[in-house]
This record gives C-alpha cells, structure tokens and sequence, in this order.
C-alpha cells in the first residue's frame, strides 16, 4: 500500500477588484484545514490567484501582465510555501505566467514535501479565441492571452510516487492521460475554470457542464489506470458563473470524492497508489496491448478530414 492523503482544494469565486493577499488567505486557511485532516498533498485549482480573467477583453497589456506572476514565489505567495514547506505538504497550484522574456502561460507547478518547486507544466490545449467575439454570451479570450505550453505532459516523482499535471480544458483530451500514461503516471493534477453556461449555446447548464466533466476525468483515469483529481474554481465571478464539482476518481475510473458547494471546499481521499497496478498490468498494460502501426494519424494530422 502506497497511500497518499490527498486534499482537492476547490475555490469559490474570486472578484475581478480582488487581490491576491485576500486570495492567499483564503488558500491558507483551506491548507490549515487540509493539515488538521492529515493531507500529504494540497490540490487548487487552475488561475488559482484571480479571477478567470479571460472573460475580460483587456486591450491595454500592462493591465493584463497585472493578472500574471512574474517570478514563483513572489511575496505574495510565498506564505503558501512557507506554511506547505512547515506542514511537509506538497502543493499544485495554478497560475498566470510571465516568463522574464515576455513569454504567457496558463501554468500549474508542483511542489515537494519541502516546498521546492519540482515540476511546472504549462497548458496545452486553449480553448476559446484572440479577439472579441461579439457572437459570444461572454468571451473567453485564452488563445489572446496566453500562448500554447512548451513544456509537454512530463511527470515527476514525488510523495512515493508518479505525477502528471494538466490544466482545464486539457482534460477533455484523451492524449493529454496517454502520453502521461506512457511514463507511467499513478496520479494526474488538474485545476479547472468552466463557465456553467456554454457561451455559444446557451441551453448547455450546469448539468451538462458537469457531466463533461465527470466524463472526462474518469475516462481518463480508467484508460490509464491512474487516479485523477480534479478541482474547480467555481462559483459566480462578478455575475459569470463557474461549475464547482472538484472530484477525485480512482484507477477504476470511480468517482471517490465530490465537492458539494461552489465555495471554498475541502475534497478527501487517502489513495492508494498501488490501486494503479492491477490495471496497468492487465487490461492496459500498455506494451502488451497498443498496437502504434496504426496510431500515426494521432500525431500526423491535427484536424479531421472526412473521406471524399
Ligand atoms: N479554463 C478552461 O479551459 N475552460 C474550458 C472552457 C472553454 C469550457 C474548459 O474546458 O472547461
């Protein structure tokens, strides 16, 4: 048995006018009680530090770098680190990225047991679009804002075990497991910001929303025999609302645990890392059962061409 006490840290709302020392606070206090139930691992969400800035069409990017960390830890966040170090709790967190030269990325890092960054990924897969869309209930201007990760889907070994990162719209994505599957991965972290309404059709809810989320996240699990915890920022954000439904799914694809708010919401689970063997070594047992001679479109094309 190779357990794990994990804690998705699920986050209400954050206001556009508020700023990061509020938000940190609120991250403190969940970490605080992630402590007091015995977590080894503290999970937040995607952007965890401000509001989903990308419903915003911001022309002027002084104002948006305002949105972005520039160094990690800044003193903003640095008594996050400091408390996770002092817990001996390793973190992900999600966050805007400005690279010293100029570079934006939707990022997530992972810390250690002793607060050292180990790992950073930089999302994938944008969604949305560059320039204000009027067709839009709201925009979602990603692809404006940042630009594709350079990073690719690594893992890293942390807590006794093998952990992948992926960020929001990532998850929707089967390669995004895959090629974490491929190195192995018992554990992949993932933070979300889903609008509960799709902003092109308006009847697609929350339930819908949720649902494509839960959908995602176990497929993903099961196909990879791994476990994935995935945690929202949820809530209504200056009159925009996001889905909550943080949940963690077992190597099984089972859904263990589910936030219940859209608040500030601690999700538990203690799991067992070796729950990803059984799977692994049979029905996906990768090298026994993939057959690539016939997955070169995966890589070759990028968009479907239907036969003439
Ligand atoms: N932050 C995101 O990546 N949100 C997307 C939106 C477009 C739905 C998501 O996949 O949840």
């Amino acid at each position: 048995m190779r357990q794990i006490n994990v804690a998705a840290a699920q986050m209400g709302p954050i206001q556009r006018a508020e700023g990061r020392e509020v938000v940190v606070k609120r991250m403190l206090a969940l970490m605080d009680e992630a402590k007091g139930k015995g977590a080894d691992l503290i999970v937040y969400p995607e952007l965890a530090l401000t509001t989903f800035f990308p419903r915003w069409y911001v022309e002027d990017q002084a104002q948006v770098d305002a949105w972005f960390e520039h160094d990690m830890p800044n003193d903003a966040v640095r008594p996050l680190f400091e408390r996770a170090a002092k817990y001996e709790m390793a973190m992900n967190l999600g966050y805007a990225e400005l690279t010293p030269d100029g570079h934006h990325f939707n990022t997530a890092i992972l810390t250690d047991r002793s607060g050292k960054i180990i790992g950073k990924y930089r999302k994938i897969h944008l969604p949305g679009h560059a320039e204000f869309d009027p067709e839009r209930a709201f925009q979602h201007l990603e692809k404006r804002y940042f630009e594709p990760g350079d990073l690719g889907f690594p893992v890293w070994r942390n807590l006794g075990g093998i952990f992948g990162m992926a960020v929001c719209n990532d998850r929707r994505w089967p390669e995004t497991y895959r090629v974490m599957g491929l190195q192995g991965v018992e554990m992949v972290l993932i933070g979300y910001n889903t609008p509960s309404v799709n902003s092109q059709k308006s009847e697609e809810g929350p339930e819908k929303r949720l649902f494509h989320n839960r959908l995602s996240v176990q497929a993903g699990a099961y196909q990879n025999s791994c476990w994935v915890v995935a945690v929202a920022k949820a809530g209504v954000e200056d009159g925009f609302p996001l889905i909550g439904g943080s949940l963690i799914v077992n190597p099984d694809g089972e859904i263990v645990a589910e936030a219940k708010t859209e608040r500030d919401e601690l999700v538990l689970h203690a799991c067992d890392l070796d729950a990803t063997v059984f799977g692994k070594k049979t029905i996906f047992d990768f090298a026994r059962h993939r057959r690539i001679e016939h997955y070169g479109l995966i890589t070759s094309r990028t968009g479907a061409i239907p036969p003439p």
